[in-house]
């Protein structure tokens, strides 16, 4: 057991488990920060409720909402760590290790603050239904994001986040990949949301997303889930979708802020950090 306190150590531990060989694409990476962002993307910040603050995907009336059906793989991931440095909180943890997989996965260093409680407070528990869907509109998106208190440019820079991981049918519905190297933390994302000419389908599950298809019509598994598609579509959005596709650096110092900010939403210290 480490020394209660001893941020560091936990933060190699989760270096350590990152490399799963037989899961997904190999990392455990992308389910991670999916796990850390929507343990905060509940928060409302006209009521200050939900947010990272208690850990409630723990329990089936948070753990159980539909959107977040497989983050359970992520919670599994880090049982090992949380036994190996006990006097860590799951909701330091679990926002520890979305910040540190962006960094090992070829990101920005994210600036990460500890001091989440675990306590379940009854009064400060988020209905089902905050997280976005990705068959709906920007309005939809914007609603979303607003509520926790992002602007265009953070919303754009935050959706970025999908040039990691991948959509399953036996999760969301969704399936595929957004990106070639679904491992490797990139501008990516935007320069093929933006440069490649995509197509609506309709999956065999009736769920409707976005695939590319070479000029001999043969599909690639890359796919844009309508939320996506919503970024490049809207006249404020695709002005970020195009400076972020541009340029690389801007794009991970923009996420690295509104991935910071994110990991706060409806955190409080005291003076001592307490
Ligand atoms: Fe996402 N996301 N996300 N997403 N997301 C999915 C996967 C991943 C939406 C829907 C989906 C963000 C924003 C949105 C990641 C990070 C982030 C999947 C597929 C759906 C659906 C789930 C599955 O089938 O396993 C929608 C809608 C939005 C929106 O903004 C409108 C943001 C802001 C982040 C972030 O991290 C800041 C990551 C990583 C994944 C890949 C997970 C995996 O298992 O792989």
């Amino acid at each position: 057991m480490s020394k209660p306190g001893n941020y560091e150590a936990v933060r190699k531990d989760i270096v350590k488990l990152l490399h799963q060989p037989e899961y997904d694409d190999g990392s455990a990476g992308p389910v991670l920060v999916r796990l850390a962002w929507h343990s905060a993307g509940t928060y409302d910040a006209e009521t200050d409720t939900g947010g990272s603050n208690g850990a409630g995907m723990r329990y089936e009336r948070e753990g159980g909402d539909p959107a977040n059906a497989g983050l359970q793989h992520a919670r599994v991931f880090l049982e090992p760590v949380k036994a190996a440095h006990p006097w860590i909180t799951y909701a330091d943890l679990w926002t520890l290790a979305g910040c540190v997989a962006v960094r090992e996965m070829g990101g920005p260093e994210i600036r990460w603050l500890p001091g989440r409680t675990d306590y379940v407070d009854d009064s400060k528990l988020p209905p089902r239904g905050r997280l976005p869907d990705g068959s709906k509109a920007a309005d939809h998106v914007r609603a979303v994001f607003y509520r926790m208190g992002f602007n265009d440019q953070e919303i754009v820079a935050l959706c970025g986040a999908h040039n990691l991981g991948r959509c399953h049918s036996d999760r969301s519905g969704f399936d595929g990949p957004w990106v070639n190297n679904p491992t490797r933390f990139s501008n990516q994302y935007f320069r093929l949301l933006a440069g490649l000419e995509w197509k609506l389908v309709t999956l065999p599950n009736g769920v409707k997303q976005w695939v590319y298809e070479d000029e001999d019509g043969i599909s690639e598994r890359l796919m844009m889930l309508p939320t996506d598609i919503a970024l490049r579509d809207d006249p404020v959005f695709c002005e970020w979708v195009d400076s972020y596709a541009e340029d690389k650096e801007l794009f991970f110092e923009d996420f690295a802020k509104a991935f910071a900010k994110l990991m706060e939403l409806g955190i409080r210290r005291d003076a001592r950090g307490g």
